[in-house]
């Protein structure tokens, strides 16, 4: 069991699409009674949007996931009001959702520059409270990452992806309008017997060179990153951006839009991908979809034709490819089929490492409270 979970894991690879953080405010600091002093008050834990942060850069950064705000200076002599404690600022992307242990949201941050308090420093000490502070608030809270859809597509034009939208969505898809994206993606939907509906969304085509930044190319890779999945279409006969650019084969261009998607982010290559072969209606198609097959089990031998610097560093290994029409229907519900299964394992393998987490946390915490109590028996008989 265990070891099919591993496998799983790795099969889905390391795309951070939420995280579940510890945020804790820092203490106060200690009043003087002998002087009325005021301890400071401890630091806030706040979240603060920024653009090109990920939230995987966050889980590599801080491999402990724990964010505790400074603790207030004590009153002293010298300096009878005591320096509040250090705000613990943590950058986060833009565009996510803050909820808590218990899935209540706290706040959402859209914008670069929105900030967001997630855990309240405790009051310094003062008269009131006998000059002793009080404890931070702690909590533990989730950060997701705003979805567009659970399927992006990602293909060059003319691949057919807007009609395999049309057919597989159960009414005409719709354009979306987004806070945290200027990007306004066709969204259509995914209806299946037992209710569930898998959201698609499509935007203006990718081009060959879209990591450069030209035309809608760069808006669209940063679409990608808000879907769960990725659904690439390729066109069985190839692709040919313009008279003057060469004729790709459909390997060539899986190839092309994988290299677009590492030179914006490598992170997109670890989302689950599923593969659609489209125009399967066109002459010799079955011919070339062999040839495609047997290329795509061994991508790296096969990689001559291409010059240098349009190969990708890595390659993506499909959940499945699957062979359709969206001119004559085949292969579409199994298509459909095929889009399910897997949002559905990536689901089952998101439960799963959460529970890991949980529990290991909790592994992590019980030793703490211990020495907490322990802490604060001493202060008690002081008083
Ligand atoms: N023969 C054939 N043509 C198709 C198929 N799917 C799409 N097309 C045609 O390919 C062209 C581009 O399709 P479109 O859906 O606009 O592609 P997009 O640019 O990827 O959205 C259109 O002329 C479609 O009619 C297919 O399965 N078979
Ligand atoms: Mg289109």
């Amino acid at each position: 069991m265990v070891w099919c979970c591993r496998v799983l894991l790795r099969k889905y690879g390391n795309f951070v699409d939420n995280l579940r953080i510890y945020v804790k405010g820092g203490t106060g600091g200690m009043g003087l009674p002998r002087l009325g002093g005021q301890g400071g008050n401890g630091g806030d834990v706040c979240l603060l949007a920024k653009k090109g942060v990920t939230l995987k850069n966050i889980k590599d950064k801080y491999p402990h996931k724990r964010f505790i705000g400074g603790v207030g200076v004590n009153s002293s002599v010298r300096a009878l009001k005591g320096l509040a404690g250090e705000v613990c600022q943590v950058e986060v992307p833009p565009g996510i959702v803050i909820t808590n242990e218990h899935g209540v949201k706290i706040g959402e941050l859209d914008k670069e520059g929105d900030e967001i308090r997630v855990a309240r420093g405790g009051h310094g000490g003062i008269f009131k409270t006998d000059f002793l502070p009080s404890k931070g608030q702690t909590r533990v809270i989730h950060l997701d990452l705003k979805l567009i859809s659970d399927v992006g597509l990602v293909g060059f034009p003319n691949a057919g992806k807007s009609s395999l939208l049309g057919k597989i969505s159960h009414a005409k898809p719709q354009v979306a309008d987004y806070a945290f994206t200027t990007v306004k993606p066709e969204l259509g939907k995914i209806m299946y017997p037992d209710y569930k509906q898998v959201s698609v969304a499509d935007l203006p085509g990718l081009i060959e060179g879209a990591h450069y930044n030209r035309g809608m190319g760069h808006k669209f890779l940063k679409h990608i990153e808000r879907t769960k999945q990725l659904l690439f279409v390729v066109d069985i006969a190839g692709f040919q951006l313009s008279a003057i650019t060469p004729c790709r084969s459909a390997f060539e261009t899986v190839q092309l839009l994988i290299l677009e998607l590492q030179l914006y982010k490598e992170e997109l290559l670890d989302k689950p991908a599923v593969l659609a072969v489209n125009k399967m209606d066109l002459p010799n198609a079955d011919e070339k979809l062999g040839e495609l097959l047997k290329q795509l089990e061994n991508p790296t031998g096969n990689l001559h034709s291409l010059p240098d610097e349009l190969v990708p560093e890595r390659q993506i290994e499909f959940k499945h490819i699957v062979p359709v029409s969206a001119a004559t229907g085949q292969g579409l519900e199994d298509l459909i089929g095929c889009i399910r299964k897997t949002i559905d394992e990536q689901a089952d393998v998101q439960i799963q490492e959460l529970a890991q987490e949980r529990l290991q946390s909790l592994h992590k915490e019980t030793p703490r409270t211990v020495k907490r109590n322990f802490q604060t028996s001493p202060r008690h008989k002081h008083h």
